[in-house]
């Protein structure tokens, strides 16, 4: 017994780590299909010991699956994906295309799996940044409930897709030989930089990256009230991202309340020893499914906040796994 599933973007980064998931947590499968754009037509994706075909992403041939994993971009998603969800596959899509529809539920599975009830067959994954800012945050929000955050997120080049790890290498390479290599992906050389733009700029001078974080904090929770201040930066890092959170609560916790609560939470791990010089950090988080939170303080002004430094592998659950955790629920 097993589901027919397609993976829709399978050359990209995230398609390619859906495969990888679909197969390492032994999801039952009877069908696998691998669908992308139609310059990847005719290639192959692997899938354990197997090649996969890519075909052209067409809503006749995606609807062929029960379940779509998709990650192929938003304009394809707005385009395929009501199509598809009509014919009864449901899609589980990793764009920003449907992630504020009233309609759509935006879940991270552990936090609000229940969303998942009212589908209308198009769920929605949240954003790399949004989902392990809140896998941190939200079980100390369910003990002393959340008023304010403030983040600065340090977001790798590998959320930008495969030619922005590419731009990264090349520039990084040029710059060293005193070579000029002018930026294409990036809007300024990311190498040896940092550019504190992500996405386009909204209304009153935020990115879109910076309100996907506010926006979504806002849906997930079922709380606009709380108070989300978020800058994003683009980091010559290539995977993981990492961010730098102060949250204040409505109540009073200890410091060893808090240190035990994360330590007991779905999908965290607590690294800090700072005497050990243990602290979560992009190259060791690189696969790992886990959200890990360190630098754990509390603000030296404010007896309600607390400061801490979140890592996680921004492919896998801050895009992939999340997509297949929630495949999972629905398969349960
Ligand atoms: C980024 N958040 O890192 C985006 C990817 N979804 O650019």
């Amino acid at each position: 017994m097993g589901y027919k599933i397609a993976v829709v973007g399978a050359t990209g980064l995230v398609g390619q780590e859906m495969l990888k998931i679909l197969y390492e947590r032994k999801i039952p499968i009877s069908e696998l299909y691998a669908f992308a754009s139609a310059k990847s037509e005719g290639t192959y994706v692997e899938f354990g010991n197997e090649k996969i075909k890519v075909e052209k992403a067409t809503a006749d041939g995606i609807a062929k699956a029960e379940f779509a994993l998709f990650s192929i971009g938003e304009e394809i998603s707005l385009e395929l994906a009501p199509e598809i969800a009509k014919k009864g596959t449901i899609i589980i899509d990793n764009s920003n295309a449907f992630r504020m529809d009233p309609e759509v539920p935006l879940v991270i599975p552990e936090i609000n799996p229940e969303d998942l009830k009212n589908h209308k067959n198009i769920i929605a994954n949240p954003n790399c940044s949004t989902i392990q800012m809140l896998v941190a945050l939200n079980p100390l929000h369910k003990r002393w409930k959340l008023k304010r955050i403030f983040v600065a997120t340090y977001q790798s080049v590998s959320g930008k897709g495969k030619d922005a790890i590419d731009e990264l290498l090349t520039s990084t390479s040029a710059f060293l030989k005193r070579e000029d290599h002018p930026p294409k992906v990036f809007p300024h050389p990311i190498a040896f930089n940092l550019i504190p733009h992500i996405d386009s700029f909204e209304d009153e001078n935020y990115t879109r990256e910076e309100m996907k974080m506010v926006r979504e904090t806002h849906k997930i929770l079922h709380d606009p009230t709380i108070k989300v201040s978020p800058t994003c930066v683009r980091t010559p890092v290539i995977r993981g991202h990492s961010e730098v959170i102060n949250a204040e609560f409505q109540d009073d916790f200890s410091l060893e309340e808090v240190f035990e609560v994360l330590s007991n939470a779905p999908g965290v791990r607590v690294l800090d020893e700072p005497s050990n010089k243990v602290y979560p950090m992009p190259i060791f988080c690189e696969g790992r499914d886990e959200v890990f939170v360190g630098r754990i303080r509390k603000d030296l002004f404010n007896p309600r906040s607390i400061n801490m430094w979140v890592v996680s592998d921004n492919i896998r659950k801050g895009a992939a796994l999340n997509a297949i955790q929630i495949l999972e629920y629905l398969i349960k």
